[in-house]
């Protein structure tokens, strides 16, 4: 992993990261497509395609930027945040739709499996002096009628102050800001952590070019990424954002749903903000 982090927190380093991540996970290599649904599926989206090029009568020089630009997209590695942020939140909303629990939202570039586990109270790796506002997130893992799911497993991982995941920016211990938190017996959990900044895309890359060419904004909202499971019930991947953050309401990766925004209270004999969510969890 370390090896491909150059110096600088750069498009194509954390683009690279991300694409060795990817080729990692199993859900990669699952996947049983035929023919027959192949065929459906690339012929509509070449189908939309053209429609979009007689439509807008695109030109050949328009065409070449394409080309170009695709091109750069692989060179950068930048082909999972692209999916990540401009496709995946559909995904999500067809793979969630028959969900009772908790709500979901997109896993995005920046997970990594088997971060360090911890007790059901814990602090998460983090630097001596790690800049931010202290966060105590907790709550509690139900199933669908509120059993408590002992020994759930939250994990999490988000961005430090400055905006950087651990893994994907140089300069940052390995783990940090990442967790993998076992709930107690009575599925709760109580995580020390810092409130992540707003996180914007890399802007020196392929989706950067993109989004100044399109006169788009780079930002997500400042979130906490979790994957909660327990034994025979179904993984929930999603964020949690923060009431009142300037993003809620136009991110870049419209992955923010109402039920996923926070709003943290003072905390209760100690500096910072606490704030309790609860997951709910359908069965397998
Ligand atoms: C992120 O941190 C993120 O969560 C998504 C979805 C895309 C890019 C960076
Ligand atoms: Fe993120």
């Amino acid at each position: 992993m370390t090896d491909i982090i150059t110096e600088q927190a750069t498009a194509a380093a954390s683009g690279a990261a991300a694409t060795e991540q990817f080729r990692a996970k199993q859900r990669a290599e699952t996947a049983d497509v035929d023919t027959k649904r192949v065929d459906t599926l690339v012929s509509e989206l070449l189908t939309a395609a053209h429609d979009i090029i007689r439509r807008h009568k695109v030109t050949y020089a328009e065409y070449d930027v394409l080309k170009s630009w695709l091109i750069q997209v692989g060179e950068d590695g930048e082909w999972p945040l692209f999916l990540d942020v401009w496709l995946e939140h559909v995904v999500e909303e067809v793979a969630s739709e028959n969900r009772e629990g908790s709500k979901g939202t997109i896993e995005g570039p920046y997970y990594i499996s088997d971060a360090p586990q911890l007790p059901a109270e814990a602090k998460l790796p983090m630097r001596e002096n790690e800049e931010g506002t202290p966060l105590l997130f907790r709550g509690q893992v139900t199933n669908v009628v509120g059993t408590p799911l002992a020994g759930a497993l939250v994990e999490i991982w988000h961005a430090d102050n400055d905006g950087y995941y651990s893994q994907f920016a140089p300069g940052l211990p390995e783990w940090n800001l990442r967790g993998a938190v076992v709930a107690d017996d009575q599925g709760n959990f109580r995580i020390h952590t810092i409130e992540p900044a707003p996180y914007q895309i890399p802007t020196d890359g392929s989706c950067g070019r993109l989004i100044a060419a399109a006169g788009w904004h780079a930002w997500r909202p400042a979130h906490l990424h979790l994957k909660v499971s327990a034994p025979g019930h179904q993984l929930i991947t999603t964020q949690l954002y923060f009431k009142g953050d300037e993003h809620v309401g136009d991110d870049i990766a419209s992955a923010v749903k109402p039920e996923l925004i926070l709003d943290p209270g003072p905390a209760v004999n100690a500096d910072g903000r606490e704030v309790t969510y609860d997951f709910v969890l359908d069965k397998a």
